[in-house]
Parts: C-alpha cells; sequence; structure tokens
C-alpha cells in the first residue's frame, strides 16, 4: 500500500512541488520518489453523449474508476480529484510524463466504451437484466460526446474551489444528501484520508 505526501521546497527561486511516496508498511521508505516542475493541473470535464445517463448505475461507475486505475497506472500522471456523475465526469489530474492530456483522456474514454459494450453483450448473452436507466449504446451509437473541456489552473485557491465543485456535484444534483454518500469521488480521501475506491494524488500548488 502507497501513499502520497506532498510538500513544497523553496530554494530562493520559484517554489517547486514535490511528491513523496512513502511505503506505509516500512518505517524508512524504500523507493522513495520526488516529482519536480509540476507547475499546473488539468481541470477536464466530458460528457456522455448527449448528455445520456450512461453511468447512472452503480456498476458503470464502478467499471469507470476501474478503468481509470489502469489508464493512469499506464500513463503515469497524477489523479488529484474526480467525481463520476451519471452523464458527466470530472477529473483533476497532472501532465502525464509522456504523451499528453488529451491523450490520456481519448485512450480512458475509449476504453470505458469498449468495456461496457462487452457488459452488455456479455449480460446479454446471460440473460441478465441490466437496470441500466439508459442502456449503453451498441457498437453503432457513441458513448460518449466528442469534446471535452479542459481548463489549466495554477494556484491552490483554484485547485480547493475545483475539488470543492466536484464533491458537492452529487449533492447540488440531489443524487445524495451528503458527499460522502457518493463514494464515485475524491471526498473521502480529502475528508478523512481514505482510500476509496481509487488512489488519490495528493498535490500542493
Ligand atoms: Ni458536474
Amino acid at each position: 500500500m502507497l501513499e502520497f505526501t506532498a510538500g513544497y521546497i523553496s530554494e530562493g527561486g520559484p517554489t517547486l512541488v514535490v511528491f513523496t511516496r512513502v511505503g506505509l508498511a516500512s518505517p524508512m521508505p524504500k523507493g522513495l520518489k520526488r516529482h519536480y516542475g509540476q507547475k499546473h493541473l488539468h481541470f477536464v470535464t466530458f460528457c456522455c453523449y448527449q448528455r445520456r445517463r450512461y453511468l447512472d448505475t452503480v456498476r458503470a461507475r464502478s467499471l469507470f474508476v476501474k478503468v481509470l486505475a489502469e489508464v493512469r497506472a499506464k500513463y503515469g500522471f497524477f489523479l488529484v480529484g474526480y467525481v463520476v456523475m451519471p452523464d458527466h465526469v470530472h477529473l483533476l489530474l497532472s501532465e502525464p510524463p509522456k504523451g499528453t492530456v488529451s491523450k490520456v483522456l481519448q485512450v480512458l474514454k475509449q476504453r470505458v466504451s469498449r468495456k461496457m459494450r462487452e457488459n452488455r453483450r456479455q449480460s446479454a448473452s446471460n440473460q441478465l437484466r441490466l437496470k441500466f436507466s439508459e442502456s449503453p449504446p451498441s457498437s453503432t451509437r457513441r458513448f460518449w460526446q466528442r469534446r471535452f473541456f479542459d481548463f489549466n489552473l495554477w494556484s491552490h485557491a483554484k485547485k480547493k474551489e475545483k475539488l470543492n465543485y466536484m464533491h458537492a456535484n452529487p449533492v447540488k444534483e440531489r443524487l445524495v444528501q451528503h458527499s460522502k454518500d457518493w463514494p464515485w469521488s475524491s471526498f473521502s480521501f480529502y475528508a478523512h484520508g481514505d482510500k476509496g475506491l481509487i488512489g488519490i494524488d495528493a498535490v500542493d500548488l
């Protein structure tokens, strides 16, 4: 089990963000890693095709989070915050060491829609009635809206604002009464330090 902590190093020049990966099992961290020069984060939003509620089930949202973890492992970006809503997703992430945020999103969206289709076929062949309020699209229909919205942020205040916005989103849309009751977001990490469904990379700006 790994945990990220983050802090500042100031050496007379501009403040750098330092990421430290600490092994919880051993008192002396092995393989300690520092990541410098993370100057900004991206707040991205993307929607299901025509804002259909393709992510309106526990199963669909959990699948999304699982694929998000896989894509992060592949590209190595920092996932600072997220929320999966029934018809859209917000992510707060760093740029990957190689490639771009745009590429990451392309792969993420493709993998999710492919997995959703596989599940759909599987459930059809198993004669299971899935309670999709809107069933995922067949291969000829789109799962995602093509574009995504990308907002660059540099300041601690902006990061805080976007995290609060994401964590409040399920409450604002009356899905739950409290953010803690919506497990498909980074709320539990920031509120209690819980790992939740996916590990969150704490990043100071
Ligand atoms: Ni939203």
